[in-house]
């Protein structure tokens, strides 16, 4: 990695501890893609360093719907840690994050190690079980906006995520309806299905990803598909819940309130 990129990978993993916002870098210290995901890998290692554990990945950008809301039309990925584990049910202090938003989503849980490119076909067996989840984004630059690169760089703004309960039942993944909730009241409707076609293929990609990284990622670990509709903000006191037909729900209460853009 070029030295000068060892600097901006120390302020996205300052900005995400701090919760405070950055100006975005393509503006003043542009940098390619293959750059953005050394920036992304040098800014993990400081968690790492400091006790965090790997548990999975995510990727984004996977469906029409959140591609539009944030004017990225690339498919990206990025690295869950154990830090970002928020309680299904339970309550999700806004005070750690800057703008936070949610999203609905699948999540996987690998059954056998991901170490080569899968097909669709195969990619069922390597699975464990598959459950409802909300993934809290929250973008470490200024008003949620970045260029490809930038967010790559910051770890596609992973910041929290929520699992609910573990299905083994894979025959209706396709094309499950998606609801999600606010105070009760419905904010996002869609299907599986706008996951790439098939959430399945996001695993599809991913092995094709971490294949080309040249990493195994180990069974037991989670897969977060990439969300189905756009993104919500997320608000003092906002109950925010999302199902999967025939997944179940899982759902938060915040607490606390935001950092905001204060500088
Ligand atoms: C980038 C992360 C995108 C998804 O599910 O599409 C993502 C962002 O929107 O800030 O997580
Ligand atoms: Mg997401």
């Amino acid at each position: 990695m070029n030295l000068d990129l060892a600097p901006i990978a120390h302020a996205l993993d300052q900005a995400a501890r701090n919760a405070r916002a950055l100006p975005q870098f393509s503006r003043h210290r542009p940098f390619n893609l293959e750059q953005a995901y050394q920036i992304q890998r040098a800014s993990m290692a400081h968690r790492y360093a400091d006790g965090e554990r790997m548990i999975g990945l995510k990727l984004g950008f996977t469906s029409r719907a959140k591609m539009q809301q944030m004017g990225v039309d690339s498919l990206i990925w990025g690295w869950l840690t154990d830090a970002m584990l928020e309680e299904d049910g339970g309550q999700l202090n806004l005070d750690r994050y800057i703008h936070p938003r949610a999203e609905p989503e699948l999540c996987f849980l690998t059954r056998r190690a991901i170490d080569r490119p899968l097909t669709q076909l195969e990619a069922v067996d390597y699975l464990e079980a598959v459950a409802p989840a909300i993934e809290i984004i929250d973008s470490r630059y200024e008003a949620f906006k970045f260029s490809l690169e930038d967010v790559v760089a910051d770890n596609c703004s992973s910041a929290g995520l929520v699992v609910g309960p573990w299905s083994r039942d894979f025959s209706t993944l396709a094309n499950a309806g998606v609801l999600m909730r606010l105070d009760g009241a419905l904010v996002e409707a869609g299907s599986t299905a706008a996951i790439l076609g098939h959430p399945l293929r996001s695993l599809v990609h991913a092995s094709q990803l971490l294949a080309r990284a040249d990493i195994s990622l180990p069974a037991g670990s989670l897969i977060m598909a990439g969300a189905a509709t756009a993104a919500v903000a997320l608000t003092p006191g906002a109950q925010l819940s999302v199902e999967i037909n025939g997944y179940g729900e899982c759902a938060f209460t915040c607490s606390g309130q935001a950092q905001g853009e204060r500088s």
